[in-house]
């Protein structure tokens, strides 16, 4: 009992002391400052380390693989791993607010909604724990990336060249015009890195031949962009393009460009007639490669998820216990998959 009431004291004046070094540096004018920066979300010694990490859509399969490779981490640093989905910026809000009650020091998110960076930076500094965004980048009231934010993302437009040169390489192999080809472009304007990878994969196709008229933008609706969505985006282009009998379709990830090829399957489009390549690289994409006889989905650009949730959690783990900080901006690549390969570079990749 003694032993208990001691150890509530203990909390007690932690608590109070806390709130000092807080209270001092609002006082100083710290409270301006961004989160995750100067001494928010540092572990008392002996502490337990409790990290947050919050994704846009937990259905989705890129975000499982993520929370997996982050769970792996927290077990080996032993930290407490605290993961919610977060579909708008309600779930963020209250998600964010109960991460604070938790004590959580740090928190990793993949936004709903790039457009939360205000209310997420504030509630990070509110709940004094630092901030580090994964995959999809917050912007300011400019409406400008926030580069004042730690952030984990894909090299966007060069993977989405990848994409273009995928395509292209295996059109030319299969003879075909490139200018009397048509693709199916699933635009999602609301995402830098969605459009950055569509920009980068269309660059190319123009390049090797493909005329900008045959480049079918259809948006990609929904709230949280999902394969069914995707389906109902690329019929309206199939629809209104009869007269092309050769196609490609490109999306920012594996569930667009898996619609398209759904979509052109319902129509009656062959596999020989389609050539899609997606970027992530999880289930479903593995899935369709394995398929026989082959579909439409000839390749992916494989991501990499493990530096994505293990990489993210250790950087936020040691900053939080030793403050040795992330870099700003860190910039992941992706490997080709495809029928032929796929099963060697997922061994390759330990995966
Ligand atoms: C975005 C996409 C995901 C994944 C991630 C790296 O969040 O929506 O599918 O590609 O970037």
């Amino acid at each position: 009992m003694e032993g208990r009431l001691a150890l509530l004291k203990k909390a007690l004046l932690g608590l109070a002391f806390a709130g000092a070094i807080f209270s001092a540096g609002c006082k100083s004018g710290e409270n301006t400052a961004q989160a995750g920066s100067g001494t928010t979300g540092t572990a008392a010694q002996g502490e337990k380390v409790k990290i947050g990490f919050l994704v846009k859509s937990a259905s989705e399969q890129w975000f499982q693989t993520e929370w997996k490779f982050a769970q792996e981490a927290a077990d080996k640093l032993g930290v407490e791993l605290i993961k919610k989905e977060v579909v708008d910026g309600e779930k963020v809000s209250s998600a964010m607010d109960n991460l604070k009650v938790l004590g959580a020091q740090g928190v990793i998110i993949c936004t709903p909604d790039q457009k939360l960076g205000q209310l997420i930076t504030s509630k990070a500094q509110a709940g004094n724990m630092k901030l580090l965004t994964v995959d999809d980048r917050l912007v300011g009231a400019d409406n400008q990336p926030m580069k004042d934010v730690h952030h984990v993302g894909i090299q966007a437009f060069d993977i989405g060249k990848s994409v273009g040169q995928a395509i292209s390489d295996e059109a030319k192999k299969r003879g075909w015009n490139m200018a009397e080809v048509g693709a199916i472009v699933l635009t999602l304007d609301k995402l830098e890195t969605a459009t950055q990878r569509i920009n980068g994969a269309m660059e190319v196709l123009k390049a090797n031949g493909m005329t900008d008229a045959h480049l079918f933008r259809s948006p990609w609706k929904g709230d949280v962009p999902d394969t069914k969505g995707a389906i109902d985006a690329a019929n309206i282009a199939l629809t209104q393009h009869p007269e092309i009998k050769k196609w490609v379709a490109i999306a920012s990830n594996d569930d667009g460009v898996l619609g398209c090829v759904r979509a052109s399957e319902g129509r009656g489009i062959k596999a020989e007639d389609m050539i899609a390549v997606g970027i992530n690289g999880n289930e479903p994409a593995i899935a369709d490669l394995k398929r026989t006889p082959p579909t439409g989905f000839f390749g992916t650009i494989l991501l990499s998820a493990k530096q994505h949730g293990y990489g993210t959690l250790e950087s936020m783990y040691y900053w939080i216990k030793d403050g040795k900080e992330p870099p700003m901006e860190t910039w992941t690549s992706g490997t080709l998959m495809t029928r032929e390969n796929f099963e060697q570079v997922l061994k390759e990749q330990g995966l």
